[in-house]
Formats: structure tokens, C-alpha cells, sequence
């Protein structure tokens, strides 16, 4: 790979820095140290999670821990809410929205207090929390430090911190390791007896830290579960191995003096015993465990181990763009460069692998789902409560998964959905008096189904639906059968659901949702008024051609329920169509309706041209540009997600320059708004995760789609990629591409199969059909 990286280097009319080829897509760094938590070097395990200040004279280690999740179960679903549902129908049918919403707000939200508001911490809803912090205070070594250098290095998931100081070289080294679940840091220098630091573990509130042995400390508490009572209990163990010197306890905290080197080691688990994670009772004699068999292990087998576990996530794509002088930078140089127009393809793939290494670091199989910050937050009340929203935002963080090849990542994912079964179908009866599971906007490890507390964004239903996409893309992307089966009676449950609740509306007799919104947006009624609950949003019927059509189709490839597939197909039939309105948009609701915010960030009625594919450049031309007209109209300024969201949006409408813009405003400097925060962190603002999965699933997009029955290589190539080469994307079917790319142009494609299946492969006007069988390729040169 690295020969192919050289000769791309050498084919591009872009300044070539050999040199720094591979480092300027796998190595975000910084020469200073990090003040703040958004200038920080994120690592994870899926569970434990890091980030690296790497100060001098301190250091500060935000820890994390994925199910340090205040709150607690709720029965936030209003009983017989389902007795106010004709009434709000009625108005409706009849035009009062804004009557009807009125009753929305009035019996058909969650039962409070605040739940499911942005401020969750001590309530029932609850909010994903800090673990704590590690703290260094190094002692010995005087002046300023020289020759500073912070990194993480993406491909192998170690972040280091090197500097020169009182003429002694120190370094850092710190990784989170999954198969040894622990947190690893080694501090070394280039003289013995050079090492010297204290060392502590606290937390904003809710902790007791104290010595548990000569070299150990123990820091332990309980979160609010938000009914007055005890909730999640966690630990956090840290023991500090020192060659050389001494390790004495002070007070609460240890003093490590004179050691010629020191490895850190910290466990940390909690009692959380819901729908994914370790199912722990005791979390204090499970660190005690964790620590033990750790510390049996040197320094480099800890490391082999990780190493080896992080590579074969990683290794499985490379993606590979010209360097340029811009690229050997500092990264948050180097993002102020490129916002200034400095040429530098290199950010792109660094910015693609970034979001490959966050889902490795921050989803395993087994273990809770990414959130809205993965899982690095340092506040005790994390923004949006650091909960799942499902109007974009977790679906968001998976969008990479598959066409990444990083498909069992998303497992998480899956267990999170069947853990809203059953409360969704709680909600389904007591709002709708309906069969099946329904879920709305946010949910958390609770199980929290209600509509939310305000029908402004709260009566959106299309939450479960959007996420049974899910279900079905992996069995698209695998041909995995047994997968299917297991997920089918899901889809069929939210089908269901969604089958009792069409109503005709008036004037057409199409089939429709209500209430409902389009995520969060607001249109303006003839007479003036703002309202949101609406009937059959564009969106809604989007996805229900996907939900009915994607578990009719199961039910065909599985051999069961008939019946019920052809009442999906008949209601599918006639569910209301897209419509393009008098302005040439897409339509966005029922009716033309004005809306108080052109700019939206939400693209909702996007929906059916990305993530699904109803619509597509050359199966409904009329539709597509439609849906141009719709995005310029919504402009390219937004917030984090919605860049990422456009960038996809515009690869499906084959205009790569386009989606490279929209990622060069993500990848700007975000200052106090949206784009990239110093340590590529997305900034919706304020942080969140979702950007920085978004993003690399649109880059894969503009590289290879196969949403139309076709391989299509390099459908939206920008010409700021004039060269590059790429590995290991997938598409659907069970297929691996291979690309290499030069003056714009494809020169060869090698198509892998692992699903056995025939593909009809696009490059422009160019197709032919390739028959292979299981783990056969074929390579295509131009
Ligand atoms: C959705 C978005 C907001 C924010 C929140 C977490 O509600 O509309 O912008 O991203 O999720």
C-alpha cells in the first residue's frame, strides 16, 4: 500500500510530500498541549473511554465509562392518551393545526417532569455522564518544555506526548485497550530517576476516591436515578506501576518520586444492567478483577494486543489522497489552512479515517450504542443529555458502518432497537390505541418511547421507523439470512404500528401519518399562524415505502406472513407520493405550506433521496432535481450534522464538487459555530458526534454507491481528488471495491465478492455485469 501511495503522490499535479503520505492521513497532532476538552486526543475501547490533554506541568485525562448514565426506568407514557387522538385527527382533517397541536401540548406529550428535556441529569430521563478525570501534577522537572509534541495515531490508536524539559526528553504513551479492557499510560524519560508526579482520580460531584492499596487508588459513587433514589453505581481503578523510584499514598491521592519509567493502568466499570454492556452486579470487585489480570501483562503485551485488535477494524479500507505542504501541519493549523483555501486532499482521508477510528473506539459489539458524543463527554449535564436522538442524529453515527466495512460495529445499534420493542409497544397503545412499537425523537438506556414534551419536535413518529432502515441495509450490505430472520419480527412490529395509524386525508384519499411533524420544523398556515403537528410529512411517507416495502421483501426472502405483505403492498401503493411543489422543491408537507425558516438545518423530505433511495438520478429525473432546487433553497450554512447530511445529498445527485464544498465548510474552523472543533471533533455547536460519522459516510459516497442495483465507482468525484486510490469500501449485495483513480479518471476497479452474486458495475455511461461467486474478484481496467 504504501508503493501505491507513492506512485498516486507522484501522478498528482499537486505539490508531492512523499515523506509525510501516509502521516497526514492517520496522525492528527498537535505542538501543544490541550486547555480545552475540544483540543483533546480522543481514545476508546467502545466502553472506556480517553481523552489527552498532555500538559506539562499538569495533566488532565478525561475518563469515560459508555453506561455512566444517570436516571432510571420511567413510566413517562400518558395513560389513555390514545382518548384525545380523534379529536386531534379531526382538526386535522379539518385544517386547525394549530388547534390540534394545542391539544398535542395538552394530553398527548410525555408525562414529566422534564422528561426527555436537555437537562436530564437528576431526573428519571437521566444524562450520560463524565466518569472523572485523571489528574498528573509532575514535579521535579523546571523551565519550559521544548520540542512539544502531542499525537494519536489513528491507525494503531495510540496517543503520544513527547517534549524536551531541564534537559531531559519525557514521553507519554496511552491507549484504551479492548481486549484487556483497560486504560493503559506509559511515562518514560531519557534519564533514570527522572520521573516524579502525583497522581488522582475526582469527578465534578457524586465520588469517593481513596488509597485501596501502596500503589492503588479507588474512586467510586452513585448517580441520581432521578426518583429520589440510588442509581448507577460505577468504579474506577488505577494502579501505577513504577520502575525505579518510589510510589507512596498521600492523603487521597499517590505520589510517584524518582521512577525511571511508570505504567498507569485504570479499570472502570459500573452496575448497569440494561440492554447491552457487561451486566455487572459489582463493579468495585470487577475493576479489582480487570486491574489484576491487566497488570499480569508487561507493557508490550498490552500493547501487541490492542495494537493487533485496533488493525483489524482499521486496516480493512485505505483510503489514499495527495499530500500537500499544508498536510505536515499541526491540525488546527492545518484546518485554518485548508478553510483558507490551501489545497490539502489529505484532510479529507485524515477526516474519513477519524470517523472509521471514533465507531472502532466508541461501538463494539456487546456494548451500548454510540451517542451524541460517542463516548467522551467531561460534563456531569452533557449537552442534549448525551442521549440517542432518533430524528437523524444516531442514525447519523452509523452511516459509515457498512459501506466502511465496519458492518459488526453496528451491533450496538441493533441491540438498542430490540431494547425499544417492548416499551414502544407500551407507547403504541396508551397514544395510539395501536398494535406493534413505536418510538419518537430521543430515547436513552431506559427505554424512554413517549412522544416528547412538546409537540413542536416531540410528535415526530417517524423514530422507529428510520431506525428499522437499519436492520434491513445490514441484511442489504451482508446477505446475512439469520440476521434477517432475527430482525424481521421487529420490522414487522414498527410495520405494524405504522399499518393502525394511516388515515385518508381529504383531498386525494391518500393514506397518511398523524399527528406528526417533519423533524422539528414549522410551516405557516393560510392565515398566518406557525404550526408544527401536521398530517403525512413527506418524510413519513418516505420512510413507510421503505419499512413496508423492505418487510414485505423479508417476508418473501424468509417464507412467511403472506397475508400481511400484501396489505403492505396494497397501503404502500397508496400512501401519499412526493410532490413537487409550485417553486419546483420537493415538498416538504401535505400542502405547499410557507415556512418561517427557509434555511432549516433539517432536510427531512431528503430522506427518500439519502438515506433511502426512492429517489435517484436516473430512476425519477423529475424527483431529483426537485430535490436540487430543495437544497439550494436550504443553502449550504448549517449546523454540523446537516453539512454531513448535504455532503450524501449531494453524492446521490452525482455533484462531487458540491459535496466537496459542503465538506470543506465541515471541515472549517468552527470557532463559536458549526464545522470542526481543534481536535476534528464535529461542532453541531456545540460538540457532537454525528458530523464526524456523517462526513466519511458521504466521502464513501462520493466514491462508491449501490443503492440502484448497481455497482457505481466514483459517481461524484470532485476535481480536488484528481488522484487517489481506495480499499476495502463495501456495497450491497456482499461485494469489496478497490479503486485507483488519476487525472480524474478511474484507471482500474477490482470488485470482490462475498455474497456470491451478480452486479451490474457503473463508471459513468460505462456498465458491465459481473458474475462471481463467493470470495472470486475481478479486476476492471480502464
Ligand atoms: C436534533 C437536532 C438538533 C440537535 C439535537 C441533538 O434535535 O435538530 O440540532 O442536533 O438533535
Amino acid at each position: 500500500m504504501r508503493k501505491l501511495n507513492a506512485v498516486l503522490l507522484v501522478a498528482s499535479s499537486l505539490m508531492p510530500l512523499q515523506l509525510w503520505a501516509a502521516d497526514s492521513t492517520t496522525l492528527v497532532w498537535f505542538d501543544k498541549p490541550a486547555t480545552r476538552f475540544d483540543q483533546s486526543l480522543p481514545l476508546g475501547n467502545g466502553r472506556i473511554g480517553a481523552m489527552v490533554f498532555g500538559g506539562v506541568d499538569e495533566e488532565r485525562i478525561v475518563l469515560n465509562e459508555s453506561s455512566v448514565w444517570s436516571g432510571s426506568r420511567q413510566n413517562a407514557d400518558r395513560p389513555n392518551a390514545y382518548e384525545s387522538l380523534p379529536e386531534i385527527r379531526r382538526l386535522l382533517l379539518a385544517g386547525k393545526n394549530v388547534e390540534a397541536e394545542a391539544l398535542v401540548n395538552k394530553n398527548f406529550t410525555c408525562l414529566g417532569p422534564g422528561s426527555g428535556n436537555a437537562s436530564g441529569a437528576n431526573l428519571p430521563y437521566g444524562c450520560y455522564q463524565v466518569l472523572g478525570n485523571l489528574r498528573l501534577k509532575f514535579t521535579g522537572a523546571a523551565g519550559g518544555a521544548e520540542h512539544y509534541r502531542r499525537a494519536l495515531d489513528l491507525a494503531t490508536a495510540l496517543a503520544e506526548v513527547n517534549y524536551r524539559r531541564g534537559g531531559v526528553s519525557f514521553s507519554r504513551q496511552h491507549f484504551v485497550s479492548a481486549p484487556d479492557e483497560v486504560f493503559v499510560a506509559r511515562l518514560t524519560a531519557d534519564k533514570p530517576s527522572s520521573v516524579s508526579f502525583t497522581v488522582s482520580l475526582d469527578r465534578p460531584e457524586r465520588f469517593d476516591t481513596r488509597v485501596s492499596g501502596p500503589n492503588e487508588l479507588l474512586m467510586t459513587g452513585t448517580l441520581n436515578d432521578g426518583h429520589g433514589g440510588k442509581g448507577v453505581s460505577y468504579a474506577a481503578r488505577l494502579r501505577a506501576l513504577a520502575r525505579g523510584g518510589a510510589v507512596k499514598a498521600e492523603g487521597r491521592q499517590l505520589r510517584v518520586t524518582g521512577a525511571d519509567d511508570v505504567l498507569i493502568l485504570i479499570t472502570a466499570a459500573t452496575d448497569f444492567r440494561g440492554f447491552a454492556g457487561r451486566q455487572l452486579s459489582d463493579p468495585v470487585a470487577a475493576t479489582k478483577d480487570d486491574l489484576e489480570k491487566a497488570a499480569r501483562k508487561s507493557f508490550e503485551q498490552l500493547r501487541a494486543a490492542q495494537k493487533a485488535d485496533h488493525e483489524k477494524w482499521f486496516n480493512r479500507v485505505e483510503l489514499n489522497l495527495p499530500a500537500t505542504a499544508s498536510s505536515t501541519q499541526p491540525i488546527d493549523r492545518r484546518l485554518v489552512d485548508f478553510a483558507q483555501g490551501a489545497p490539502d486532499p489529505a484532510l479529507a482521508a485524515l477526516y474519513f479515517n477519524f470517523g472509521r477510528y471514533l465507531l472502532i473506539s466508541s461501538s463494539r459489539p456487546g456494548g451500548l450504542p454510540a451517542n451524541l458524543q460517542g463516548i467522551w463527554a467531561e460534563e456531569i449535564e452533557t449537552p442534549w443529555n448525551g442521549d440517542w436522538h432518533l430524528d437523524i442524529n444516531v442514525q447519523m453515527n452509523y452511516w459509515p458502518a457498512e459501506v466502511c466495512n465496519l458492518s459488526e460495529l453496528s451491533e450496538p445499534l441493533y441491540r438498542l432497537i430490540g431494547s425499544l420493542v417492548e416499551p414502544g409497544r407500551r407507547t403504541a397503545e396508551a397514544y395510539y390505541n395501536a398494535r406493534g412499537w413505536v418510538a419518537h425523537v430521543i430515547t436513552n438506556p431506559w427505554g424512554f418511547t413517549s412522544p416528547g414534551e412538546s409537540a413542536s419536535w416531540g410528535a415526530t413518529t417517524s423514530g422507529s421507523g428510520w431506525l428499522c432502515e437499519h436492520l434491513w441495509e445490514h441484511y442489504a450490505f451482508t446477505l446475512d439470512r439469520e440476521f434477517l430472520r432475527q430482525a424481521y419480527p421487529i420490522m414487522k412490529e414498527s410495520a405494524l404500528f405504522y399499518l393502525d395509524n394511516l388515515i385518508g386525508e381529504p383531498k386525494h384519499h391518500w393514506l397518511v401519518t398523524g399527528p406528526s411533524n417533519s423533524p422539528e420544523n414549522a410551516f405557516r398556515m393560510p392565515d398566518g399562524r406557525q404550526a408544527h403537528v401536521c398530517l403525512g410529512p413527506t418524510i413519513d411517507m418516505q420512510f413507510l415505502r421503505e419499512l413496508f416495502g423492505n418487510t414485505a421483501r423479508a417476508s418473501e426472502i424468509l417464507g412467511v406472513d403472506s397475508e400481511l405483505r400484501s396489505e403492505l403492498t396494497a397501503k404502500r401503493a397508496r400512501l401519499a407520493p412526493n410532490q413537487v411543489g409550485p417553486d419546483g422543491r420537493l415538498q416538504e408537507w401535505l400542502e405547499p405550506y410557507p415556512e418561517p425558516e427557509p434555511t432549516h438545518r433539517h432536510t427531512s423530505p431528503m430522506y427518500g433521496l439519502y438515506p433511502y433511495h426512492e429517489i435517484t438520478l436516473r430512476g425519477t429525473p423529475d424527483l431529483a432535481s426537485a430535490c436540487r432546487k430543495f437544497l439550494n433553497a436550504r443553502g449550504d450554512e448549517s449546523n454540523g450534522w446537516a453539512l454531513a447530511w448535504r455532503i450524501n445529498l449531494w453524492a446521490r445527485l452525482g455533484d462531487g464538487d458540491r459535496a466537496h464544498k459542503l465538506l470543506t465548510r465541515l471541515l472549517g474552523p468552527a470557532g463559536e459555530g458549526s464545522g470542526s472543533l481543534p481536535n476534528l471533533f464535529d461542532s453541531c455547536p456545540p460538540f457532537q458526534i454525528d458530523a464526524n460519522f456523517g462526513g466519511p459516510a458521504g466521502i464513501a459516497e462520493m466514491l462508491v454507491q449501490s443503492h440502484t442495483r448497481e455497482i457505481e465507482l466514483l459517481p461524484a468525484l470532485p476535481k480536488a481528488w484528481p488522484a487517489g486510490s481506495v480499499r476495502g469500501l463495501k456495497a450491497r449485495g456482499g461485494f469489496t471495491v478497490d479503486m485507483v483513480w488519476k487525472d480524474g479518471r478511474l484507471v482500474s476497479a477490482t470488485i470482490h465478492s462475498t455474497g456470491g452474486t451478480a452486479a451490474q458495475v457503473r463508471y459513468g455511461d460505462h456498465v458491465s455485469k459481473v458474475t462471481l461467486r463467493k470470495g472470486e474478484s475481478t479486476t476492471m481496467q480502464l
